[in-house]
């Protein structure tokens, strides 16, 4: 039996809407954030060294690293399905976007947290604006370029065809979600990016997605 070790708010929702997808049984085992710092419990360190969600184990295997989970999930799960054939411009379209979720899209993102957080953390008074100079600064001259150019370079690609690795509906939309939802959430992501919303309206209908969300529990991405 796989069970995945599912943090609350994270990017191991994208785990559970797959095996969903997949119609494969799974377990849910569940860990939740330190409300003060956001990091996992010091127990999910037990299944993984890095303490990290995703994490799945299946049997001998324990594998962390959403990216491979997928490919390990739908290598061995899928049979075919949510995943473009092989030697086609769509499979190479799906491993791209497959390691460029979180190899390049969640970087900025990633700052872009990291920054509001240190703008807002409580501080000495007249350490506070200083704080917040150069959290803006970083924000500015760094940090919102490059998360706009990146939601632009995915609104053009989505305007090529309906799903990131073609036309069809492949695991590699699974692994985009958390990058798009995230950049929904803090990241400026609206509608003067329409077909980065509609992919997100799409995502959010399909059924498998609502049952992982019910099999997850609550999955509010921070701001
Ligand atoms: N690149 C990794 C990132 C894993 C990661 O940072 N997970 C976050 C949840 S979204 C986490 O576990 N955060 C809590 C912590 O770092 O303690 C992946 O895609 O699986």
């Amino acid at each position: 039996m796989i069970t995945v070790h599912h943090l609350n708010n994270s990017r191991s929702q994208r785990v559970l809407w797959l095996l969903e997808e997949l119609g494969v049984p799974y377990e849910v085992k569940r860990y939740e954030r330190d409300a003060r710092t956001m990091l996992a419990p010091a127990e999910l360190r037990a299944v993984h060294p890095l303490g990290k969600s995703p994490v799945i184990t299946d049997g001998a295997v324990t594998l962390a690293e959403s990216g491979a989970i997928i490919e390990y999930l739908a290598g061995k799960y899928a049979d075919g399905r949510l995943v473009p054939p092989a030697d086609t411009p769509e499979r190479l379209r799906y491993t791209y976007w497959l390691h460029y979720a979180e190899g390049s899209a969640m970087p900025p993102l990633l700052m872009s947290l990291v920054f509001s957080r240190v703008r807002n953390a409580p501080a000495p008074f007249f350490v506070r604006p200083i704080a917040r100079g150069i959290a803006d600064k970083v924000m500015n001259s760094f940090v919102s370029p490059q998360i706009r150019l990146h939601l632009d370079y995915m609104e053009g690609e989505l305007g090529k065809a309906t799903w990131f690795a073609g036309n069809e509906f492949s695991a590699a939309d699974v692994q985009m979600s958390f990058p798009l939802e995230a950049a929904a959430a803090r990241g400026g992501l609206d509608a003067s990016r329409p077909k980065l919303k509609a992919f997100l309206d799409r995502i959010h209908a399909r059924p498998a997605y609502q049952r992982a969300l019910a099999k997850g529990g609550p999955y509010e991405l921070m701001r």
